[in-house]
Order: structure tokens, then C-alpha cells, then sequence
């Protein structure tokens, strides 16, 4: 079984203003204890270093991508280009298109280089941290037991709010 090292999963996103959208990926990732590292790596202000990162980032530990952009979303398609660790594409939402150009962009990948594309916003950044986790999981019975136990209280939490309906 391969070791479990410090850090599983990095939250890549092209921009600081892509934090609010992206912390819910890094606030799920913490609550299933899931180490991971943030950066901001603009794949069109930052091309060098997009590819010097995603180039290491197999041999630096990480197992899973989650890569968040915005508008022209190349971010999450340059990164898979140039690595073989899976990359998740979150499309953060626009103030001009609602997030449509960024899905859009990350989701038409041509065949050969693969993103596996979330929703638009926070519910496509939280189900990245936990689409990671599934992928890790597999690797790590402590992490599917923890992973199991969410979606139990996920379901009990559903089945609970019915009686919370109004009259
Ligand atoms: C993208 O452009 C980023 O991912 C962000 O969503 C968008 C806007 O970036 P800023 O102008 O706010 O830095 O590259």
C-alpha cells in the first residue's frame, strides 16, 4: 500500500479572487483530513511556473489536482497537460457570464488530455474535495471510513429535514 505522505492534494487557482469559491474545496479537504497546499498559479500571468509546478507535482506527493479559474479557465487544462496526477476542474463563477465561460473552458477538453469537470461555484469546489477523496480512498482505509461516516450523516441530516417543513 503506498505510503500516505504530507500532502495528498493541491488546490491550484488562477487568481486570488478565486479563494472564496476554492476555500470550500479546502474547508471539505480539512474536514475529512486530508492534507493539502493552496497556490495561485495564473496559467496566462504565471505560464513558467504553471508548467514547472505541474511538471513536479507527482514526484512532490501530490496525488490529486483541484484546479480552480475563472473566464478563459485554461488553468485546470494546462495543468493536466503537463501531468499525468489527476486534475479536477472547478469553474469559479464570473460576474460577466455567471461562470458559463469558465465551465465551458475547462470542460472541452480535447480527447488525451482529461479534467474531470465540477458545477459551477462553491457546490463544484466542495464535490471536488470530495470526488479527491473518493480517488484517494481507494488507497487509504482510514479515509473511506471517514468518507463513508460523511455520506451516513449526510443522508440522516436529508432524511431528518422533512420534519422541518413548514405547514
Ligand atoms: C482567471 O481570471 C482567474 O482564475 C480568475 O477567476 C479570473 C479573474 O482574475 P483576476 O482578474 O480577479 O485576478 O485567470
Amino acid at each position: 500500500m503506498k505510503e500516505v505522505t504530507s500532502v495528498q492534494v493541491a488546490i491550484v487557482m488562477g487568481s486570488k479572487s478565486d479563494w472564496p469559491t476554492m476555500k470550500v474545496a479546502a474547508k471539505q479537504l480539512e474536514q475529512l483530513a486530508i492534507p493539502y497546499v493552496k497556490r495561485v498559479i495564473s496559467a496566462h500571468r504565471m505560464p513558467e511556473t504553471l508548467s514547472t509546478f505541474a511538471k513536479n507535482a507527482a514526484t512532490a506527493g501530490i496525488d490529486v489536482i483541484i484546479a480552480g479559474a475563472g473566464g478563459a479557465a485554461h488553468l485546470p487544462g494546462m495543468l493536466a497537460a503537463n501531468t499525468l496526477v489527476p486534475v479536477i476542474g472547478v469553474p469559479v463563477k464570473t460576474r460577466t457570464l455567471n461562470g458559463v465561460d469558465s465551465l465551458l473552458s475547462i470542460v472541452q477538453m480535447p480527447a488525451g488530455v482529461p479534467v474531470a469537470t465540477m458545477a459551477i461555484g462553491e457546490a463544484g469546489a466542495a464535490n471536488a474535495a470530495l470526488f479527491a477523496a473518493s480517488i484517494l480512498a481507494g488507497h487509504d482505509p482510514a479515509l473511506l471510513a471517514r468518507l463513508t461516516a460523511f455520506r451516513e450523516a449526510q443522508t440522516k441530516a436529508a432524511e431528518e429535514s422533512e420534519a422541518a417543513l413548514d405547514d
